[in-house]
Formats: C-alpha cells, structure tokens, sequence
C-alpha cells in the first residue's frame, strides 16, 4: 500500500480509530417500498430488538457503538416520553456497549400532516408539529443524545397548492423556536436534511442543501446541514456540495447509501464507489489543511428491502471504512504540485491512484489488531446470528395480515 510522503501507516490506523459510523434503529426494521413489504424473519420488531442488532454489528466492525431512534417508531406512544421507559431505552443501550446518536422525530406519519407539518396552513399543526420537536429535544437530553435530525416530507404536489414563500417562513420561525430549545441544552445540534423531491412532486420545502444552509444560517449556530447522499438529482456533483459546505462550516452530518435514481437506500458502494470515495476525498483534504479532524456526523439511513438487515448494514459500515481509508491515501501534495504545472493529468492521477489502491488487506490487518474479525461479513454469518433471531422473531410474523400490500 502507497502512503503519502510524510504519512505513516499509524496516521491511518490513527484516524481510522476516530472514524465512527451511526447506524439507524430503523435499518434493522422489516420496512418497505411503496408497493409492498417483504417480511424477513430475523427483522427487528421491538427496540430492544433493534438494540440488539445494532450490538451486534458494532461487535464485528468496532466502529458503530451510536444507534440512531426514531421517536414515533422506537418509543412506546410515539415518545410519549415517560421519562421512566426513555431511561429504560438508554441502559439497554449502555448495558449492550452502546449509545444513542441522533433523535429523530416524527413529522411526517400524523393525518394531521397530509398538507405539511411545520409548512401547515393551520397554526394548530404547525404548533404541534413543533412541540413534537421541542419534546425531541427533551428526549434527547434524557438519553444524553447530542444530535437532533430533522427530515420534513413537508412540500406540494401541485402548482398553487401551496404558497411557497408563506411555508419557507413558517419553517424559518420553527427553526428559529427549536433552536431556542436546542441552545438550552449543553451541547446539542440540531442537523437539517433536504431532498428535491418525494413525497411531494411538485415542489419540496427543503429541497437543496442551499436552503437547508439558508435555514440553518438563520436559525443560529447550533443548526448544521444534513447530507443524505440518496437526497440528490441524477448527476448532482455531492462532493462538491459537502466542500462547500465545509467551507462555510455549515456540514453537520451524513446519512450514507447509494442510488440509482432517486432516493434508493442501497448499500453504499453498491452503485458509485468513486462517488463516496470523491466525498470523503473532500473531508480528508480539509482536515490536512487544518491539522484537525472535522466534527462530522456520520450516519447511516438505508433502508433494506431485499438483503438481510443487518448483513447489509455490515456490508455498509465495512464499504465506509474501506473508501475512507482510500482517501487517506491520496497525495494532496502530488495533486497540488500538478496543479502548479496545470498538469491536469497528473492532478487526477494523483486521485484515481489512491482509489485503485486495494485496501482491503490493510484493513483486516488493522481489524485484527484491535481484536476484531478480518472480515467482519464472514464473521457475522459464521455467527449465526441470523438464524438464532430468527427462529425468536420470525413466528408472529409469518401469518399474512394483508397489511404488507400498497392498496
Ligand atoms: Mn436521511
């Protein structure tokens, strides 16, 4: 493996060390697309059940100790937050290795929010809409979580539904309110995610990281943009927008998959792997120049329909780790100094070498000195894990209920 000059092996060990990944309670969950569900035996139905799988992919990767909650599915009453069942999430966490990462409430399952939450004509939705917020960051506190992340499906179908510059003040003031909350707290942030479209097909209240920026910018210094990198039009340059963001010190987190198309929720790598390697080649070159790690969130949001749960979610934590170690490798100087030439072939190569480097023996050496299986797939399945969750969770489930159709 080539290092760059002036980089040792222990510089990657070293950051690779800090580099932890969130996995979402709701990856784990039997979920679905918009025509159908698929059950699989060994999902995760209850919490604890998700808490379990979570453990269990941080046991052979040793890098996902934050599980991610989503408030209306993980706690009883869709929070309801009777702080004595919210305290009794957090131990099983603790008690497991675990932490909880990011809070994420609910805004967009209600009857109530069919045209819009915090973008809701009516004062009495937006209201609740918030308060559902502010409670979140309450959770939050109680599960020592410093992360709140916000996804709104609050947008139109079609022209004249809505008045686009009424809602973009509306969720401007919900903000400005949750921001309050959130700076009342010791260290919370509060990360805002877009995406240009789906469910709403005409326009989507935030629908690029310009305007997640422009929200944050006016909500305060506690509000950060949220990437998910399925959230993008075809074509979207995402490295691009992540160093933007960077620059303006305005990136807060990621929530990892690849695409297609649209909003996909496969596995990273799956598709682009030179995608996610450009993104994190951006992160990298910007902690060198400043000599200090970014504080980044990085989370994943797949939702896996076809793979098993919790394999994919292996495969996902073990692709982030393989491509970010590629872009520890890319000599910045090499590229820098072609650029001086406007040697542009050059400045590329000095990319593309660093892609076409094959970590992966790197890595099992690096997962074997902290005591961890080479391979951390192949460890799971030898496991059995899957089987022995399945035959606990699987026979409730396999009775049809006719509720996984579309209609
Ligand atoms: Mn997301």
């Amino acid at each position: 493996m080539k290092l760059p000059p002036a980089l040792s092996e222990q510089h990657i060990i070293d950051r690779l060390n800090r580099f932890e990944i969130e996995t979402p309670s709701w990856g784990y969950a039997d979920t679905g697309t918009r025509f159908g569900k698929f059950l699989q035996d060994a999902a995760a139905a209850t919490i604890e059940e998700k808490l379990a799988d979570a453990a269990a992919v941080h046991g052979v990767t040793g890098c996902c100790p934050r599980v991610a909650v989503h408030v209306l599915w993980d706690f009883p009453g869709g929070g309801g937050f009777e702080p004595r069942a919210v305290a009794a999430v957090g131990e099983r966490a603790k008690s497991l290795g675990l932490r909880i990462g990011s809070i994420n409430p609910n805004l967009f399952q209600d009857q109530c929010y069919k045209l819009g939450s915090v973008t809701n004509r009516d004062p009495a939705i937006r209201r609740r809409a918030i308060g559902h917020m502010i409670e979140s960051v309450r959770l939050g506190t109680l599960l020592g979580s410093d992360l709140l992340s916000l996804w709104f499906a609050d947008g139109t179908n079609y022209p004249g539904q809505g008045h686009i510059r009424e809602r973009k003040r509306w969720m401007s003031e919900a903000f400005g309110e949750l921001h309050d909350a959130v700076a009342e707290t010791g260290d919370m942030q509060m990360l805002i995610e877009y995406k240009p479209f789906e469910p709403a097909f005409y326009h989507t209240d935030i629908a690029d990281w310009g305007m997640a920026a422009a929200f944050a910018r006016a909500a305060g210094p506690r509000a950060k943009v949220l990437v998910d990198t399925g959230h993008h039009l075809p074509g979207c340059n995402i490295e691009h927008i992540v160093a933007f963001l960077i620059d303006e010190g305005m990136l807060g987190g990621f929530h990892f998959n690849d695409r297609k198309y649209a909003d996909d929720d496969l596995t990273v790598g799956s598709i682009d792997p030179y995608q996610m390697f450009r993104i994190f080649n951006e992160i990298v070159m910007a902690e060198r120049e400043r000599g200090a790690d970014l504080a980044i969130a990085y989370m994943i949001d797949q939702s896996h329909n076809i793979k098993p749960k919790t394999e994919a979610m292996i495969e996902t934590v073990a692709a982030c780790q393989e491509y970010f170690t590629k872009a520890l490798l890319v000599d910045h100087a090499a590229a820098a100094a072609a650029r001086e030439q406007d040697d542009v072939v050059m400045a590329e190569r000095a990319i593309k070498d660093a892609f076409a480097t094959d970590v992966r023996p790197f890595l099992a050496e690096y997962r074997a000195s902290r005591g961890l299986p080479r391979d951390p797939l192949v460890a799971f399945r030898e496991s059995g894990y899957v089987a022995r969750v399945a035959a606990e969770r699987g026979a409730g489930k396999r009775k049809p209920k006719g509720g996984s159709s579309y209609a």
